[in-house]
C-alpha cells in the first residue's frame, strides 16, 4: 500500500487526537478481507484474504493471520498460506477458515483449480499461525460452480459441518479426520427459500435469485440454536441471519444484522465469543484508496439480545475496548499495534518484524500499563544496514510527552539484529505507547523486531 495515501489518514488521525481511536480498520499495512476468527487457549486469531494494491478484482493470492489478547493490539502474524500451496491450485485466494481438533489446525480454503473453476482445498498445520500444508494433495469439495466461502463448524457432539456457497448454500458432514467427508451423505444442498433466507425484491430481470442469500456463509451455535450469517440482499451486500434447531436446518430467516455501509460491495461475516464477549468481525474500504476490491477487516463488539436475536450492529471507527491491559515488562513483538503509519511488516523464513521505516512514521500500542513504579529502561531489536535512527518513546499521543528514547546504529546488516537500550523516566500507569521513529537520509532507516521495558 503506497505510504502517502496512509500519510493523510494518519494525519488527520493525529490531529483528531484523543479522542479519536479509530482501530479499526485492524489492520492498515495491508488490505485484508473475509475475516475468520478462531479462539485457541488464551488468544483471539483472526485469518483473512489479502487483497492486493491497486486491484480491480478480487486478485487475491495469499492468506493473512494476526492475532490479539486485548482485542485493540494486533500482532501480524505474515501469511501461513497461499493458493500456491496446493499444487493444482492456479489462484483465487478468496474466503477461508481455520479451525483446531485435536491439536491440528484445518484450514478450508477456496482456489481456482488449474484449467477448472473454484473449489475448495483443506491445508493442516501444527500451529495457529502455520507454516500450513495441503492435507490431501487434491480438492477436499468439487461440487461445480460457486464453490467458495466455507465455513466450519465442530457441534458439540463432534460432527463437523462445513459449508459453502455462491449462489448456492451447500454442505458436507466431515469425517472425524476433518479432511474427508461422509460419502453415504454426500453435498447436499439446502433449500434456499423465502422462509429460510428471506424474499428478495429483484432490481432487474438479469436476477435470479428469489432469496436473500448471496454468499459468505457463517455456522455457528449459542445457547442450543444454531446460526447461519450471511452476505445477503445482492449488490451492495448486507449481512443477514437465519436460525435453526439443527445444523442442517430448516432454515428461518431473522432479520439483518449489519446494513449496507463502508465503501465495499461486498461483505463477509466473522463471529466469535472471547473472555465472555460477543465479536463481530465484517469488512469495508474504509483505509485509503479502499473499496470494493482493496478492503480491510473491521471488528465490533455486540450483545446477543434476551431472546437469542442479533442487534444491529453498525460499523465503527473506534472497534471494541480493551479487555486486557499490554504488559510492557514482557517481549512484545515489533509487530503488535492498534495503529502504525507509514511501516509495512515482513516476513524472512524465521520471523515477522517491521521494516521500510522512515522519519516520522510510528506504531502505536494501546493501553500499556507501566505500572505503579514505572519503567526504568527500554530495550529493542534492530538491524540496519544504513543510517540507523532513533526510536522515541511517547505516551498517549504521537507528540504527547516523551519517556525516554533510543539510538539506533548500522548493524552491518538489514537482519543483523543488535539489542539497543535506552533510559526511561516518568512513565506508570497505563497509557497509549507511540513508538515514533526519527532519522535523516533516503534510505529506510532500520528494522524492527521486538521491545521491552525494565521495571524500576
Ligand atoms: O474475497 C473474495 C470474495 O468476496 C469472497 O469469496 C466473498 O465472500 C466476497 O467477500
Amino acid at each position: 500500500m503506497k505510504k502517502r495515501f496512509i500519510t493523510l489518514l494518519s494525519a488527520i488521525m493525529a490531529f483528531a487526537g484523543a479522542t479519536c481511536h479509530a482501530d479499526n480498520p485492524i489492520v492498515q499495512t495491508v488490505y485484508t478481507a473475509d475475516p475468520a476468527p478462531m479462539v485457541y487457549k488464551d488468544t483471539l486469531y483472526v485469518y483473512t484474504g489479502h487483497d492486493e494494491d491497486n486491484s480491480k478484482y478480487f486478485v487475491m493470492n495469499d492468506w493473512r493471520v494476526f492475532s490479539t489478547k486485548d482485542m485493540v493490539n494486533w500482532t501480524h502474524h505474515g501469511s501461513p498460506l497461499s493458493w500456491k500451496t496446493f499444487a493444482w491450485a492456479q489462484g483465487d485466494a478468496w474466503a477461508g477458515q481455520c479451525i483446531e481438533r485435536d491439536g491440528k489446525f484445518y484450514y478450508y480454503v477456496p482456489v481456482k483449480k488449474k484449467g477448472a473453476g473454484s473449489v475448495i482445498g483443506v491445508a493442516v498445520g501444527d500451529t495457529p499461525t502455520g507454516p500450513f500444508k495441503d492435507a490431501i494433495g487434491k480438492p477436499l469439495v468439487s461440487s461445480g460452480p460457486g464453490d467458495i466461502d466455507p465455513t466450519v463448524f465442530i457441534d458439540d457432539d463432534g460432527q463437523a459441518y462445513l459449508y459453502w456457497g455462491n449462489p448456492y448454500l451447500k454442505y458436507v458432514k466431515l469425517n472425524q479426520d476433518m479432511i474427508s467427508y461422509d460419502q453415504t451423505v454426500g453435498v447436499v444442498s439446502i433449500p434456499l427459500t423465502e422462509e429460510s433466507f428471506g424474499k428478495r425484491i429483484k432490481k432487474d430481470a438479469k436476477e435470479k435469485r428469489d432469496t436473500l442469500y448471496e454468499e459468505a456463509p457463517w455456522l455457528c451455535k449459542r445457547n442450543g440454536l444454531y446460526y447461519m450469517v450471511c452476505a445477503a440482499s445482492g449488490i451492495p451486500e448486507n449481512i443477514a441471519y437465519a436460525t435453526s434447531p439443527n445444523p442442517t436446518g430448516p432454515w428461518s430467516y431473522r432479520g439483518i444484522i449489519m446494513p449496507t455501509e463502508g465503501g465495499s460491495f461486498t461483505n463477509h461475516p466473522g463471529l466469535i465469543d472471547f473472555k465472555g464477549k460477543s465479536y463481530f468481525f465484517y469488512h469495508n474500504g474504509a483505509l485509503p484508496k479502499g473499496g470494493g476490491f482493496t478492503r480491510s477487516v473491521c471488528v465490533e463488539e455486540f450483545a446477543y439480545n434476551a431472546d437469542g436475536s442479533f442487534p444491529t450492529i453498525k460499523m465503527s471507527k473506534e472497534g471494541p475496548k480493551a479487555i486486557a491491559n499490554l504488559d510492557p515488562y514482557q517481549k512484545t513483538e515489533a509487530e503488535t499495534m492498534a495503529w502504525e503509519f507509514g511501516i509495512h511488516t515482513t516476513t524472512n523464513t524465521l520471523n515477522v518484524y517491521v521494516t521500510d521505516i522512515d522519519n516520522g512514521d510510528y506504531i502505536k500500542v494501546k493501553n500499556v500499563d507501566f505500572g505503579k513504579n514505572g519503567a526504568a529502561s527500554f530495550s529493542a531489536s534492530v538491524a540496519s544496514a544504513a543510517q540507523g535512527g532513533s526510536i522515541e518513546l511517547h505516551l498517549d499521543k504521537v507528540d504527547g510527552p516523551q519517556i525516554g528514547s533510543v539510538a539506533v546504529p548500522n548493524t552491518g546488516g538489514w537482519e543483523t539484529w543488535k539489542s539497543v537500550t535506552g533510559k526511561v523516566s516518568d512513565a506508570t500507569g497505563i497509557h497509549d505507547l507511540y513508538l515514533v521513529f526519527k532519522g535523516n537520509g533516503t534510505e529506510h532507516l532500520f528494522n524492527f523486531d521486538y521491545w521491552k521495558f525494565e521495571k524500576k
